[in-house]
């Protein structure tokens, strides 16, 4: 009598499981029965590369905010975040009009001196297949929106540079997933979303702040230019100035910078403004700082020049190199060369190298710069500020 009980129940958990497994994928959860059990496992790439599949997960997300500045920032903070979740970060590519995989301009090896990265471009061609394949795919996002028929949804592909963003990287997305959390609250990612029942957390935008947050500054030393980006730099200063004493200035004063400065309005901060004013202060983001007058160009640079000894400025800029002004400024002993470089990162990194360099505090374009020269400790000014 017992045995036909045992045997009723056996075969009754036996149903349910039998009908668990069948149902369709529940509401916006995925069904990660399958992936977590390739979580766990070794694969093999094209090239016959046995790639160890980090069982405690994987997370991307889209740099679909600003431009590479902006990107840089949001870069430290994902990389940082994807520690404490420790969670692999997929390096996704950077965004400018199409993807450029994050290799092309710095080392990955730089990187995974830090911790475990992956590009987005190895991950899709190499463990995907396994890991995350199609099918599989949840788009995460914190605010969902609704069709016309009441079904709600993450808008992952939606617009420009979501959509191409993830058609470079060919993800279609089959669910999705709101999460419920703030990316400072990593215990309660750990504890809400395991890896082994989410191996890829793939996010409409980047896990981190803009600006960047304190604490994520020094990540830049990570960050290193590839050879092929360093010597493409090297390069043009060795036929323009070479072995001379140079100041780098960044002119940020394009149509797009002047309406943005419009709305300072007294702030103390504004985008990348703790850069120079401090991530705790009470000083006003002026105008002087945000969208310096010729006048304060001229006698910083003059000033700079004269207490390093230049011989040589490099003005990078986004639209008037103020040629003429400065050269009449600094007279004939001082070369002033201005590039227009085919990509905007080799003036960051020849401004990156320069003996001095006056930047703008509210441009995150220039904050990469000071950043890289806090690692490599070399001096930086901003207009309309000073440090005391
Ligand atoms: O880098 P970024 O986010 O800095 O965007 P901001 C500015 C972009 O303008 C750069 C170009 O990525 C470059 O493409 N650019 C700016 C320059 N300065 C230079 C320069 O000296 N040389 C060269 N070659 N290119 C934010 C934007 O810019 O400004 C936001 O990210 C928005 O989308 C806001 O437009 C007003 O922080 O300066």
């Amino acid at each position: 009598m017992n045995l036909l009980r045992r045997r009723q129940h056996v075969s009754f958990l036996c149903l349910l499981f039998v009908l668990w497994t069948c149902l369709p994928a529940r509401g916006n959860e995925s069904s990660d029965a399958d992936d977590v059990s390739s979580a766990s496992s070794a694969t093999t790439s094209d090239d016959g590369t046995v790639l160890e599949v980090d069982p405690k997960g994987y997370i991307i997300y889209c740099p679909c905010m600003g431009r590479f500045g902006n990107q840089a920032d949001h870069f430290l903070g994902s990389l940082g975040f994807a520690k404490q979740l420790n969670r692999t970060l997929i390096i996704p590519p950077w965004r400018t009009y199409k993807n450029v995989p994050f290799d092309e301009w710095f080392r990955v090896e730089a990187v995974q001196l830090y911790y475990r990265v992956i590009t987005a471009e190895n991950f899709m061609r190499d463990l995907a297949p396994t890991v995350w394949p199609e099918g599989s795919r949840i788009g995460w996002c914190w605010l969902q929106k609704t069709k016309d028929d009441g079904e709600s949804y993450c808008p992952m592909k939606e617009g420009n540079p979501f959509g191409p963003f993830w058609d470079g990287l060919g993800v279609n997305f089959d669910r999705h997933m709101v999460y419920k959390f703030s990316y400072t609250e990593v215990d309660k990612w750990k504890n809400e979303y395991p890896g082994d029942k989410f191996p890829v957390i793939a996010l409409k935008g980047a896990p981190a702040s803009f600006p960047v947050r304190e604490h994520h500054v020094p990540l830049h030393r990570y960050l290193q230019w590839s050879d092929l980006m360093e010597s493409q730099a090297n390069d043009y200063i060795n036929t323009h100035f070479p072995g001379e004493t140079f100041v780098g200035i960044h002119l940020r004063n394009g149509p797009d910078w002047v309406n943005a400065c419009s709305h300072i309005k007294g702030s103390t901060s504004f985008m990348a403004s703790p850069q120079c004013l401090g991530y705790k202060n009470n000083k006003e983001v002026t105008k002087e700082i945000c969208i310096p007058s010729v006048d304060i160009i001229l006698s910083l640079t003059k000033e700079v020049v004269e207490s390093t000894k230049a011989t040589t400025v490099y003005v990078a800029t986004d639209k008037d190199p103020m040629l003429d002004t400065l050269k009449n400024t600094l007279g004939d002993k001082v070369k002033v060369i201005h590039q227009d470089p085919w990509l905007p990162q080799l003036d960051l990194i020849i401004l990156g190298k320069s003996d001095h360099f006056i930047g703008n505090c509210v441009s995150s374009f220039t904050a990469f710069v000071t950043r890289e020269r806090l690692v490599t400790n070399k001096p930086t000014s901003f207009w309309g500020f000073s440090p005391e």
